[in-house]
């Protein structure tokens, strides 16, 4: 009796050192749970203030990184149409200061790094003045003719200047960088399939506006190799 006393005494030890052991072994599985419960805190997160949470800037195809997606000086919460300029800007005259030398929208190439580019707008402008240019402002639409779509977007060029005689390019992307310009991750450009029309101005007072058209081709973005 006493032998089977001390049998079930130790089946009980033996039993409660294995819950114990399964208690241990679960414990790392509940870490994901607890990250996920941080992303969907995180994804709540107004990071840009606009009043709008990151992930529904997503869904509403802004920019949660920009309280103004478009440039027009309405703020995502309060436009009415966030990825359209309210106000389209008028063409500048005056004497032809500068060129567009070229637009790509693919088969970018990094000049500096000598290598494939992700895929971005990207507007190479030549200085035909007898003077330093600044103040440039692009404005841009893209239309997805397919789904019936048009997106627009006025960016002020801060800090880019062209010195005499010079042709460089600016970039409209989601990179950061010197003479890179922030580009709605989430427009047209980035989430549609479609062949795309580019249609760009690029302004800067004292000169003549100058435009220029290009096709993207249907299909996604390449990203660098
Ligand atoms: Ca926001
Ligand atoms: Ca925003
Ligand atoms: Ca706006």
């Amino acid at each position: 009796m006493k032998k089977y006393t001390i049998l079930i005494i130790g089946l009980l030890l033996m039993s409660i050192v294995a819950i114990s052991g399964c208690t241990s072994s679960t414990s790392p599985d509940s870490a994901p749970v607890a990250n996920n419960e941080q992303n969907s805190i995180n994804q709540n997160v107004d990071s840009d203030g606009d009043g709008i949470p990151d992930n529904a800037e997503g869904l509403l195809g802004t920019d949660p990184l920009n309280p103004d997606t478009d440039g027009d000086g309405i703020y995502d919460k309060e436009d009415s149409n966030p990825n359209l300029v309210y106000t389209i800007p008028e063409a500048l005259s005056g004497p032809k200061g500068f060129a567009i030398k070229e637009v790509l929208v693919e088969n970018n190439y990094d000049e500096i790094a000598k290598k494939d580019a992700s895929d971005h707008l990207e507007i190479s402008l030549e200085n035909l003045a007898d003077t330093e240019i600044n103040n440039f402002t692009v404005y841009y639409t893209i239309t997805d003719i397919n789904a019936s779509a048009k997106q627009s977007y006025e960016l002020p060029l801060d800090g880019f200047n062209l010195q005499l005689g010079e042709t460089k390019a600016v970039h409209i992307d989601i990179e950061q960088g010197l003479n890179h310009y922030r580009a709605n991750p989430n427009s047209l450009y980035y989430k549609s399939m479609n062949e795309l029309e580019f249609n760009v101005m690029v302004s800067t007072p004292a000169y003549q506006s100058q435009t220029s058209s290009v096709i993207k081709d249907a299909g996604g973005e390449e990203l660098a190799d």
